[in-house]
């Protein structure tokens, strides 16, 4: 056990703000007064739209699971990567962005100084001990002047914030349940991963942890 607990670290650091670049920071806890709004709106969608392990265009079946609601999702197959107004498993819309899933993108967008944001694509990944997401950008979308909003749920992990270029070395940023980092302009196209999540409990998502990505993606 830790000298400082996850709970305590996470506590202290809620309503304090991580500025990571310019255009790029951490707001600590700013989620946690929506989660109990989150939390059924999050059980709807993997209902009607459960985590599913995509393909990469090399073949590789990503670790990270992944569900999408918004007009537009994030897929992934061996035709490569793209947004889809239909869910390829199902063939059905994805689940329509709930109310406070909404707002709390806005809310966020709003406090980090990018008023106005409205999102039309949440992409939702599930973490499980062991699992990683390796450095990459997000280009995917049409028009990168608009910022991306990031929600982190359940167990802490190390976020990787490296450079504009593959090789530049990459910071290490814990992320806690509740925070919320929001990316723009100068900072929206940084390398960026997951370093592999540590086995760990939390009340309310036990050993997993759960990312929203808010993007405008059209
Ligand atoms: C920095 N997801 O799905 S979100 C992704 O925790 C992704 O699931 C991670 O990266 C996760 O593409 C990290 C944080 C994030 C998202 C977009 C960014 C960081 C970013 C865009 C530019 C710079
Ligand atoms: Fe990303």
């Amino acid at each position: 056990m830790n000298t400082i607990s996850l709970f305590d670290q996470e506590n202290f650091l809620a309503g304090t703000e991580t500025r990571l670049g310019s255009q790029a920071v951490v707001l600590r806890g700013f989620a946690q007064a929506y989660v109990a709004d989150l939390w059924p709106a999050l059980q709807t969608i993997i209902s009607e739209a459960p985590f599913r392990h995509m393909v990469t265009p090399g073949g590789q079946r990503m670790s990270v699971p992944l569900t999408n609601c918004g007009s537009l999702g994030w897929t992934s197959d061996t035709r490569g990567y793209r947004y889809t107004s239909n869910d390829p498993d199902s063939g059905r819309p994805w689940p329509t962005l709930p109310a406070p899933f909404m707002r709390l993108a806005c809310d966020a967008a709003a406090q980090a100084g990018f008023a106005g944001f409205t999102p039309d694509a949440c992409l939702i990944n599930r973490y499980r001990p062991g699992t990683r997401l390796s450095l990459h950008q997000d280009k995917n979308e049409r028009d990168f002047s608009f910022p991306i909003v990031s929600v982190s749920l359940g167990v802490p992990a190390v976020f990787l914030w490296g450079g504009q270029r593959r090789g530049d070395r990459a910071e290490r940023v814990p992320l806690f349940h509740g925070d919320v980092a929001v990316w723009g302009g100068a900072d929206r196209l940084r390398f960026h991963g997951v370093a592999p999540i540590k086995e760990s409990t939390h009340p309310l998502l036990g050993t997993e942890r759960i990312n929203f990505t808010f993007r405008r993606a059209g």
